[in-house]
Formats: C-alpha cells, structure tokens, sequence
C-alpha cells in the first residue's frame, strides 16, 4: 500500500515558530504511523521561497534574494532536525526540478488560460487577491495591509470548474476535513468563482512563464505545484499518480481554500490524479494571545524542545487539542501533561511492570490466561486496529486518547491484581498477569512511537523489540528476559 503525505511549504520571510513545528509533526506522525504499517510512504515538506513577501523581506535585510533563500530555508531545513522529523523529500521552489515541473504544469492548463488585465486589490502579507467588497479600512479580512495593483496578467479560468469542483466535494465527502471546514468550502465555491490572475508582471522574483518574457507566475501556482514536483512530476508521472491518489495534504485553516479550491482546479485542467484529502489544522495561540513578534509571545520550537525534551512536546501538541481545532499553547499547561499523563500514568506503569518482570528473572512458558487477564490481552491486541481506523481519519488526537485508555486500563491491572502478593504463591497467576501487561505496555509502545519517536523506540528496547512493525504485535513474549528498564521521563 502507498501512502503519501505533505506539509505546507513555508514561506520564509520570518524565523519558524511552533505553527510550523505542529503541522510538520503532524504530517510525520501520520508518515511514521504508515510505514510502522508496512506502507510505502512518500512525506515530503520543504520552503516556499517566491513572491513579492520574500522579496521585500531580502530588501529589507539588504540582501541578495537567492541568498537571503538560501540562509532562511536552511533555518527550516534545521527544524526538522530539532522536531525529528522523518522526511523523504525537503523542496525549495528555487530548486531547477521545480522551476521544470512548475513550467510543465503551467503548458498542461494552456487551455484554460488566458492573457487580460488585471485590476484590482493585494496583500503581500497573504499573497492573496482581495475582492473590492470585501477590503474595509485598506485592510484584508486577515487584518493585512492591501495595496492596488493594475497590470497586464494571465488568467485561470477558474470559473470554468465551479461545478466540477461541487460535484468532487459531492461525490467524495472526505476529500475536504474536517467536515465544519469542508461545509464553509462547499458554500465559498456555490456563491460563485471569478477567474483567477495566475501571473505577474510588475515583478520578477518568480518562475518565468514559458514562452512569455516579463511574465512570472502567482506565487500560489508554482507553491502548489511542490506536492507533485516532489513525486517527480513531469518524469515520473505513474508515481505521481499513485501517490497523490493515497495523498493527504495537512495544512493550516486559513489556506484550505488555495487547496481546495484553486490546487484541484489546476490539477483537473492538466489531466493529474487529484489528492486524496485536504486536512485542515486549527491555529495555536501563545498564553491566550495571537503569536507576534510585538508582543514577544512567539513560542520558539528550538527553545521549547530544549527545555522540555522533544517528546513531550510532541505529544503536547496533539493531545492538548483535538487536530483541527484552534488551541492555546502554555507552559503550565505543557507542565501538567508531562507530570500527569507522561511520568504518572505511562513511566510509572512501564518501570513498574518491567522491574518486577526483572525482579523475578524474566517471564516464563507456563501461564494461561483467566478471565482477568484476558480482557487487558484482546484491548491490547485490539489497539493498533482502533488506530489504523482513527489515524485513517486524521484523528490524531483520538489515537491519543485510545492509547491513554489502555495505559489506565493498565495501571488499575497492575493495582487490582497486585502482582507482589501473588509473587508469594502463585508463579502462574504472577506470569500471565505479567505477559498481559507486557502485551499492553507493547501495544502502548506502537501506539505511541508515531508520535514520541525517542519514547517509542525506548519501550522496544525494554521488551527486546528494535525494528519490528506493527505486523509483529502478535508475536508472543514466552521465555523472554528483558534488559533493566530506567525511567521513561525522569523527574528533574
Ligand atoms: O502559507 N498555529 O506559508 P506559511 C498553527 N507558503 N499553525 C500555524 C501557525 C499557528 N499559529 N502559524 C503557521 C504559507 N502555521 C504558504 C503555504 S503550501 C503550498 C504554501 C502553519 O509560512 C500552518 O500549517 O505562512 C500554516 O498553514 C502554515 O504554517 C503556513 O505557513
């Protein structure tokens, strides 16, 4: 099975903050997730380094602006490395691959696009054209500046594809989630599309169009265009497709519509397999404030990781708020799930169980399991199926959720059944109850390694299980001793 899984590209006017961290993290938990399943994964992410923002922002640094791209792309390169990410592709859209594809593309809408004027209103901040009416007091909707533009453009006849794009929504209800999102899609595109001014002309940080001198391509067109440049668009056009069939594009809410509107347009008009899903994530305030530099609020991915460890911060963002909901990012709040959820609940019942498995020399053949045991050994055989199910939805936070569920089920186990008294007199009793929780701290280990990459790999260690895949969560722990455990997250 293929799976294909994308983040935004970012822009890179400014340095990365914790919005871009959680959609990146959330995109290699779902890539992490797959391959454990045995998946061909493709997950790629990478910069968005065209258009009048970034070129203002070199000016402003008094920068060379292919240089001023090198030195701020690299920035997001090193994110990756500090949130541990497990990308198989990082784009630049200065890169020559993409300059190719982008050109490629652009020839394959042809048809659809034609030379005008265009008119109207722009924010540089958004990249985006605003609409006369919707413009009040020289500002966007967004709260950004606009400025008028009027030059000679190329246009998308988007216009064209307002029914087609009804009737994709209509026939493939999951292709835009979460569905509150998908409902506010559906009614943007019902009230009616204009053509889209897909070229520049004023300006020349941008991909040249073909065959048109003086004229660079909207930044939107060529950004867009990263998903399929990165599956090898134009060469490889049978991965391209595979890909994008199985592909689920994260992105932030306030640009769902560029793909969900325009990006399937463009690819229907070039005759390219459009995308699986469009999932669109919540935004994160920072101690109940928008994040800005002004403020001085912006939670700083480096920083946060240093103090919290990674895991924890990972974990965090995806069990603090449902995915696809907006949510507040505080350190109290941050604090609370370490001591609660990660040293309480899951390090207490891993070191708990594992030195007593320790304790006694390992586990042993003979046990069978009673009516005790058996329910905490078929939940725990039970969860990886519950996740393929949740995380097939983009339901990370449920995935979470069903996880806690079987670490508490876990801790009350170890508390009813008191494996110390029965360590006294009965050995069988002590070995299946042992086995069943062992079953449950590896079910809990799969779970959890999508999402704490480090901590996973750390619960595979303790029960002998490096470089396994989900397909050996049924493998039975018989005669097995186990290396010392040590505390999962350490109170300082
Ligand atoms: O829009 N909370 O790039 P961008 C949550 N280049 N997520 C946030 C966030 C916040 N406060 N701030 C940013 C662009 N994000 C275009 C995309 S794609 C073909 C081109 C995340 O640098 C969120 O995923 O403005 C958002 O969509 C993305 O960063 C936007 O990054």
């Amino acid at each position: 099975m293929k799976f294909c899984v994308t983040t935004p590209i970012y822009y890179i006017n400014g340095e990365p903050h914790i919005g871009h961290a959680y959609a990146s993290i959330a995109a290699d938990i779902l890539a992490r997730f797959k391959r454990f399943d045995g998946h061909e994964v493709h997950f790629s992410t990478g910069t968005d380094e065209h258009g009048i923002k970034v070129a203002r922002s070199a000016e402003a640094a008094a920068m060379d602006v292919q240089k001023f791209s090198d030195i701020m792309s690299q920035k997001f390169r090193d994110l990756g490395g500090y949130i541990n990410l497990s990308q198989d592709d990082f784009i630049r859209t200065t890169e020559e691959r993409h300059i190719l594809s982008s050109q490629t593309l652009w020839r394959q809408m042809e048809k659809d696009i034609y030379k005008d004027s265009y008119s109207g209103w722009y924010s540089a901040r958004d990249e985006e054209y605003v609409p006369e009416e919707d413009v009040v007091d020289g500002k966007a909707p967004s709260g950004a500046p606009v400025e008028w533009m009027e030059e000679e453009s190329y246009f998308f006849r988007l216009s064209a594809y307002q029914d087609k794009l009804l009737e994709l929504y209509e026939k493939n209800p999951d292709f835009i989630a979460p569905v509150s999102r998908r409902n506010e899609v559906v009614s943007f595109v019902k009230s009616g599309l204009r053509d889209l001014s897909i070229s520049r002309s004023k300006f020349d940080w941008g991909i040249p169009i073909p065959d048109a001198p003086g004229h660079v391509m909207y930044v939107w067109v060529d950004a867009l265009t990263n998903y399929i440049t990165s599956l090898g668009f134009p060469e490889n056009i049978s991965r391209v497709s595979e890909m994008m069939e199985n592909c689920v594009h994260v992105v932030g809410k306030e640009i769902l519509r560029f793909h969900a509107v325009y990006w399937p347009a463009f690819l229907m008009s070039a005759g390219i397999t459009l995308p699986k899903r469009i999932f669109a994530h919540g935004w994160w305030t920072s101690e109940g404030q928008k994040m800005s530099k002004s403020i001085g609020n912006v939670v700083e991915p480096q920083k946060t990781v240093e103090k919290y460890g990674l895991d924890p911060v990972r974990y965090f963002l995806f069990r603090e708020i449902r995915f696809g909901e907006d949510g507040d990012f505080s350190e109290k709040a941050l604090q609370r799930r370490i001591s609660y959820d990660l040293a309480n609940d899951l390090g207490n019942l891993v070191q708990r169980v594992l030195a007593f498995v320790q304790k006694i020399g390992g586990l042993r053949a003979n046990y069978d399991f009673g009516t005790d045991e058996r329910p905490l050994f078929e939940d725990s055989r039970n969860l990886v199926k519950k996740l393929r199910i949740l995380v097939d939805k983009q339901d990370l936070y449920g995935a979470l959720e069903a996880i806690w569920q079987l670490v508490s089920a876990s801790n009350r186990f170890v508390n009813d059944m008191k494996p110390w008294e029965l360590a006294k007199d009965d050995e069988n009793r002590l070995n299946a109850v042992l086995t069943a929780l062992c079953e449950g701290i590896r079910a809990i280990g799969f779970g959890i390694a999508p999402f704490m990459p480090d901590t996973g790999r750390k619960i595979f260690d303790f029960l002998n299980l490096e470089g396994k895949s989900f397909g050996e969560i049924e493998t039975n722990f018989m005669d097995q001793t186990f290396p010392p455990p040590f505390p999962l997250f350490p109170k300082e």
